[in-house]
Protein backbone atom coordinates (compact mmCIF):
# COMPACT_ATOMS: atom_id res chain seq x y z
CA UNK A 1 0.00 0.00 0.00
CA UNK A 2 1.32 3.53 -1.36
CA UNK A 3 0.05 6.99 -0.56
CA UNK A 4 0.12 10.25 -1.83
CA UNK A 5 -0.65 13.76 -1.00
CA UNK A 6 -2.73 15.68 -3.93
CA UNK A 7 -3.33 19.56 -3.85
CA UNK A 8 -5.94 20.71 -6.25
CA UNK A 9 -4.84 23.85 -5.92
CA UNK A 10 -6.84 27.22 -5.39
CA UNK A 11 -7.25 28.18 -9.33
CA UNK A 12 -9.21 24.31 -8.91
CA UNK A 13 -11.46 25.38 -6.43
CA UNK A 14 -12.34 28.59 -7.57
CA UNK A 15 -13.29 27.08 -11.20
CA UNK A 16 -15.62 24.52 -9.30
CA UNK A 17 -12.94 21.81 -10.76
CA UNK A 18 -12.85 20.19 -7.69
CA UNK A 19 -15.47 17.24 -7.98
CA UNK A 20 -14.14 16.59 -11.46
CA UNK A 21 -11.11 15.80 -10.44
CA UNK A 22 -11.45 13.98 -7.22
CA UNK A 23 -13.53 11.98 -9.47
CA UNK A 24 -10.90 11.04 -12.07
CA UNK A 25 -9.00 9.50 -9.01
CA UNK A 26 -12.03 7.52 -8.09
CA UNK A 27 -12.53 6.45 -11.12
CA UNK A 28 -9.08 5.31 -11.61
CA UNK A 29 -9.58 2.92 -8.64
CA UNK A 30 -7.96 5.14 -6.01
CA UNK A 31 -9.01 5.33 -2.56
CA UNK A 32 -9.42 9.14 -0.84
CA UNK A 33 -7.98 8.38 2.78
CA UNK A 34 -7.99 12.27 3.22
CA UNK A 35 -9.60 14.72 2.08
CA UNK A 36 -10.06 18.97 3.35
CA UNK A 37 -10.37 22.50 2.16
CA UNK A 38 -8.03 24.28 4.21
CA UNK A 39 -6.26 27.83 3.56
CA UNK A 40 -2.49 27.13 3.80
CA UNK A 41 -0.83 30.36 5.31
CA UNK A 42 2.59 31.43 4.15
CA UNK A 43 5.12 29.39 6.26
CA UNK A 44 3.44 25.75 5.38
CA UNK A 45 3.55 27.11 1.70
CA UNK A 46 7.12 27.97 1.40
CA UNK A 47 7.59 24.29 3.50
CA UNK A 48 6.13 22.54 1.15
CA UNK A 49 7.69 24.39 -1.70
CA UNK A 50 11.14 24.43 -0.05
CA UNK A 51 13.06 23.14 -3.40
CA UNK A 52 12.07 26.07 -5.49
CA UNK A 53 13.14 28.50 -2.88
CA UNK A 54 15.33 31.23 -4.80
CA UNK A 55 13.76 30.46 -8.15
CA UNK A 56 12.18 33.36 -9.92
CA UNK A 57 9.17 32.51 -9.96
CA UNK A 58 8.71 31.48 -5.59
CA UNK A 59 7.02 34.24 -4.66
CA UNK A 60 4.25 33.88 -7.32
CA UNK A 61 3.98 30.39 -6.27
CA UNK A 62 3.49 31.05 -2.80
CA UNK A 63 1.22 34.00 -3.50
CA UNK A 64 -0.75 31.98 -5.40
CA UNK A 65 -1.09 28.49 -3.32
CA UNK A 66 -2.20 31.11 -0.78
CA UNK A 67 -4.59 33.05 -2.67
CA UNK A 68 -7.40 31.54 -1.72
CA UNK A 69 -8.05 28.02 -0.24
CA UNK A 70 -7.25 24.59 -1.85
CA UNK A 71 -8.37 21.06 -1.49
CA UNK A 72 -5.78 18.75 0.49
CA UNK A 73 -5.77 15.09 -0.37
CA UNK A 74 -4.32 11.63 0.85
CA UNK A 75 -5.17 9.57 -2.30
CA UNK A 76 -3.46 5.67 -1.19
CA UNK A 77 -3.63 2.26 -3.45
CA UNK A 78 -0.41 0.47 -5.00
CA UNK A 79 2.79 1.43 -3.34
CA UNK A 80 3.87 3.50 -6.35
CA UNK A 81 0.25 5.32 -6.21
CA UNK A 82 2.49 8.78 -6.24
CA UNK A 83 3.29 7.94 -9.83
CA UNK A 84 -0.23 7.12 -10.67
CA UNK A 85 -1.63 10.30 -9.92
CA UNK A 86 1.55 11.96 -11.54
CA UNK A 87 0.60 10.43 -14.65
CA UNK A 88 -3.35 11.49 -14.79
CA UNK A 89 -1.92 15.19 -13.71
CA UNK A 90 -0.05 15.28 -17.17
CA UNK A 91 3.20 17.47 -17.67
CA UNK A 92 3.21 20.76 -15.45
CA UNK A 93 2.78 23.00 -18.54
CA UNK A 94 -0.84 22.49 -19.78
CA UNK A 95 0.29 23.19 -23.24
CA UNK A 96 2.20 20.15 -23.45
CA UNK A 97 0.18 18.10 -20.90
CA UNK A 98 -1.06 15.40 -22.91
CA UNK A 99 -5.38 15.32 -23.66
CA UNK A 100 -6.41 12.85 -21.42
CA UNK A 101 -4.49 14.32 -18.44
CA UNK A 102 -6.10 16.54 -16.00
CA UNK A 103 -3.89 19.40 -17.26
CA UNK A 104 -4.31 18.58 -20.88
CA UNK A 105 -7.87 19.06 -20.57
CA UNK A 106 -8.70 21.47 -17.98
CA UNK A 107 -5.56 24.05 -17.72
CA UNK A 108 -3.87 26.58 -19.97
CA UNK A 109 -1.47 27.92 -17.28
CA UNK A 110 1.52 27.02 -15.99
CA UNK A 111 1.74 29.29 -12.69
CA UNK A 112 -2.00 28.21 -12.41
CA UNK A 113 -1.91 24.15 -12.97
CA UNK A 114 -4.94 22.86 -10.81
CA UNK A 115 -3.08 20.75 -9.12
CA UNK A 116 -0.19 19.43 -7.10
CA UNK A 117 1.17 15.57 -6.59
CA UNK A 118 3.71 14.04 -4.54
CA UNK A 119 6.89 13.27 -7.37
CA UNK A 120 8.27 10.55 -5.48
CA UNK A 121 8.05 7.99 -2.45
CA UNK A 122 9.83 10.20 -0.23
CA UNK A 123 8.00 13.46 -0.98
CA UNK A 124 4.76 11.95 -0.40
CA UNK A 125 6.24 10.82 2.49
CA UNK A 126 7.16 13.92 3.42
CA UNK A 127 4.26 15.98 2.14
CA UNK A 128 1.61 13.71 3.87
CA UNK A 129 3.37 14.18 7.48
CA UNK A 130 3.58 18.14 6.54
CA UNK A 131 -0.36 18.70 6.22
CA UNK A 132 -1.95 15.63 7.76
CA UNK A 133 0.78 15.33 10.62
CA UNK A 134 0.61 11.78 12.35
CA UNK A 135 -1.25 9.51 10.04
CA UNK A 136 1.42 7.04 9.44
CA UNK A 137 0.95 5.93 12.87
P1 LIG B 1 3.63 20.85 -8.50
O1 LIG B 1 4.85 20.87 -7.62
O2 LIG B 1 2.74 22.02 -8.28
O3 LIG B 1 2.96 19.53 -8.45
O4 LIG B 1 4.08 20.96 -9.98
P2 LIG B 1 5.11 20.06 -10.74
O5 LIG B 1 5.80 19.11 -9.81
O6 LIG B 1 4.44 19.49 -11.92
O7 LIG B 1 6.11 21.16 -11.19
P3 LIG B 1 7.31 21.83 -10.44
O8 LIG B 1 7.57 21.19 -9.11
O9 LIG B 1 8.43 21.93 -11.42
O10 LIG B 1 6.77 23.32 -10.20
C1 LIG B 1 6.07 23.67 -9.03
C2 LIG B 1 5.00 24.69 -9.37
O11 LIG B 1 5.57 25.90 -9.78
C3 LIG B 1 4.84 26.46 -10.85
N1 LIG B 1 5.81 26.93 -11.86
C4 LIG B 1 6.73 26.07 -12.30
C5 LIG B 1 5.72 28.23 -12.29
O12 LIG B 1 4.83 28.98 -11.86
N2 LIG B 1 6.62 28.64 -13.22
C6 LIG B 1 7.60 27.82 -13.71
O13 LIG B 1 8.40 28.25 -14.55
C7 LIG B 1 7.66 26.46 -13.23
C8 LIG B 1 8.71 25.50 -13.74
C9 LIG B 1 4.02 25.35 -11.32
C10 LIG B 1 4.15 24.32 -10.50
Amino acid sequence: MGRTLLICKPDAVERGLVGEIISRIERKGLKIEQLELRQLDEATAKAHYQEHDGKSFFGELVAFITRSPAVLAVVSGPEDVYAIVRSMMGATNPAVAAPGTIRGDLAVSVGENLVHGSDSLEAAAREVELFFPGLAQ
